[in-house]
């Protein structure tokens, strides 16, 4: 039986060092605690294990429970929902039944191995019914939620079939953390719009309990981009890869994203085609890498973004590129993390554009690489990140022609502007890391 249990939809294990594993596993291990989550591999049906002190405790998911819950009810419809509807959602009754069977496998799981009293952190938009179950069940928890994405507009969750009980789901913890101020305030909108409760501040009453809703913004293991910024070989790669773009030459523009259409990919690149068509860069002077990893390409909204990536990147290379030097490098790869630094040191403009992200850990991760306090920023204004790096060239990535300033901006911006504007930015990163996300979160749950 454990006192602290990690609930989420993926397991820490071939996970790679991610954020929300580097900040919960040390948490996790310190007080004898467990992991709840599926393995990645669907009818698989591991043992529960030990896994780096932590107590693993696997939830199957069968081929279908992938298609319905995963594919289709996270990812086809909360995921577009959730993100201002940027590609329509879809609505289907069985995805919405698998949703509930699987999170309430989940909720079992974690009963099944949570300690009396113990305290609970369920996570994201996969496991939005938890919380009230486990609240069901198990009365005597002390329930945390952190959404990783946005919470919608009042107007635009009220589309959601079965709404209410995604309200009901989540008012089940005790603390519902999200990425921003406003969508805890859209939150609890929403519980007085569908369930006639009444706010005050950040809390409501709800079933003789009292309830916060409240921003917790995520960030990154900051020590570990700054120990492989710092890593004499990440740093000959990035002199390498400068070299092998055309040197200090040429101006080095780089993306990094998730092949999502939520990063407004296509919109960042049809902006660096229109530079070059109009002549504001040119192929001797600028180059764009972008680096698109796969994901979730089973599900049909990705295949259509990808052809459209792929059709664009072509159209700008044989329109614009030369023998042996295209102005436009694209990456259909998964890369490690020292290859990811070694692209942040390299890189003169980081351009993260997309049209809504909860947060953006690629924005703070750039920031947290420039030991040298070199580079610039372009960032989306619709990013969770935004609110604190307000020492970005912030950009409205709808308007193509804002994008263009925004780049065009950072371009003419002298080294020293530069120098202070990301000095200030790491300022706040290296204050605000996740493990300090992490205890600020369980501080004020208790
Ligand atoms: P994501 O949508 O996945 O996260 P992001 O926050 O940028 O977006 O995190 C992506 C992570 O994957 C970063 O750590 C990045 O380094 C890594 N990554 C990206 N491309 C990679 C590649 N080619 N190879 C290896 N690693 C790569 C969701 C929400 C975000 C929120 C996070 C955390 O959508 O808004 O910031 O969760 O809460």
């Amino acid at each position: 039986m454990n006192q602290f249990v990690v609930v989420a939809n993926r397991l820490p294990v071939d996970a790679g060092p991610g954020g929300l594993v580097s900040a919960l596993q040390p948490i996790a291990r310190s007080s004898g605690g467990a992991w709840v989550g599926w393995t990645g591999n669907p009818g698989e049906r591991p043992e529960p294990f030990e896994h780096e002190g932590v107590h693993i405790q696997p939830v199957e998911l069968s081929g279908e429970d992938v298609d319905h819950y995963y594919e289709g009810q996270s990812n086809s419809t909360i995921w577009p929902l959730f993100h201002d509807a940027v590609e329509p959602p879809v609505h289907r009754r069985a995805w919405r039944v698998a949703y509930e069977a699987v999170n309430r496998r989940f909720a079992e799981a974690t009963a099944s191995v949570a300690a009396e009293g113990a305290t609970v952190w369920v996570h994201d938009y996969q496991l939005l019914l938890v919380p009230a179950m486990l609240r069901r069940d198990r009365p005597d928890l002390r329930i945390g939620f952190f959404l990783h994405i946005p919470f919608p507009p009042v107007e635009l969750f009220m589309q959601l079939p079965r709404r209410t009980d995604f309200v009901r789901g989540l008012l089940g913890a005790d603390l519902v953390g999200f990425q921003q101020p406003l969508a805890a305030q859209n939150f609890l909108r929403l519980t007085t719009q569908l369930l006639g409760l009444h706010p005050e501040g950040e809390r409501v009453a709800y079933e003789g309990r009292t309830v916060t809703a409240r921003a917790f913004p995520i960030s990154i293991d900051v020590a570990e981009i700054e120990k492989l910024a710092a890593d004499p070989e990440v740093q000959r790669d990035a002199a390498r890869l400068r070299k092998d773009l055309g040197g200090d030459r040429r101006l080095l523009l780089l993306g990094v994203d998730r092949l999502d259409y939520t990063k407004g990919i296509d919109q960042r690149i049809e902006a660096y085609g229109e530079l070059l068509a109009d002549g504001t860069i040119s192929n001797d002077e600028a180059v764009l890498v972008q680096v698109a990893t796969p994901s979730r390409m089973r599900v049909a909204q990705y295949q259509q973004l990808r052809e459209r990536v792929e059709r664009e990147v072509g159209r700008i290379n044989g329109e614009f590129g030369d023998v042996g030097r295209a102005p436009l490098h694209y990456l259909f790869q998964s890369r490690t993390r020292a290859e990811l630094v070694a692209l942040y040191l390299a890189a003169d403009i980081m351009l993260v554009t997309p049209l809504r992200d909860g947060m953006n850990l690629v924005a703070k991760e750039y920031v947290a690489a420039r030991r040298d306090e070199g580079g610039a920023l372009v960032l989306s204004e619709f990013t969770g990140a935004a609110s604190e790096l307000d020492d970005a060239f912030l950009v409205n990535p709808y308007d193509v022609d804002d994008l263009k300033r925004g780049i065009g901006a950072a371009i003419a911006t002298g080294p020293e502007e530069l120098t202070a504007r990301m000095r200030r930015m790491r300022e706040r990163v290296r204050a605000h890391d996740v493990d300090r996300w992490a205890r600020d979160f369980l501080d004020v749950l208790g």
